[in-house]
């Protein structure tokens, strides 16, 4: 099976929480290789063009807000199923609900805001993996 690759955001509370070198750290735990990293400061259009998808639900405007409320760290990962893995390593949506041992179960909190701050976006399936890897690495 040839190596996959997806778009992992340490999203601006996860930076600002100073969380990213946790975050890397199960990364690299888990066996995948980090192939590209940046700090970012995102613009609307790059946003916009990221969060297509969810254009027009009651949480958009908010979730650009957050994510343009502070620097965001890009990274392009690799490994052998690596968009199913993160989305595991990352856990669900709520960090209320997520599972203790998953990134969002452990750090993530719930702040009492209109947009859930959970620390890490993950690629959903390979064609967004592919759109959204062609986005940030451009
Ligand atoms: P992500 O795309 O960031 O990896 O997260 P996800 O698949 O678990 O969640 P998704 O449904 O794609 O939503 C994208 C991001 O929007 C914020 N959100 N807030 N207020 C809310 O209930 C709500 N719903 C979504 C979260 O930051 C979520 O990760
Ligand atoms: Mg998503």
């Amino acid at each position: 099976m040839a190596t996959e690759e997806t778009l992992v955001l340490v999203k601006p509370d996860g930076v600002a929480r100073g969380l990213t070198g946790a975050i890397l750290a199960r990364i690299e735990a888990k066996g995948y290789a980090l192939v590209d990293i940046k700090l970012v400061e995102p613009s609307r259009e790059l946003l916009a063009q990221h969060y297509a998808e969810h254009e027009g639900k009651p949480f958009y405007e908010p979730l650009l807000e957050f994510m343009m409320s502070g620097p965001v760290v890009a990274i392009r990962v690799a490994g052998n199923r690596v968009i199913e893995g993160f989305r595991s390593l990352a856990g669900t949506t709520d960090p209320t609900t997520a599972a203790p041992g998953t990134i969002r179960g452990d750090f993530g909190r719930d702040w009492g805001v209109a947009v859930q701050q959970n620390l890490v976006h993950g690629s959903d399936s390979p064609e967004s993996a592919a759109r959204e890897l062609g986005i940030w690495f451009a």
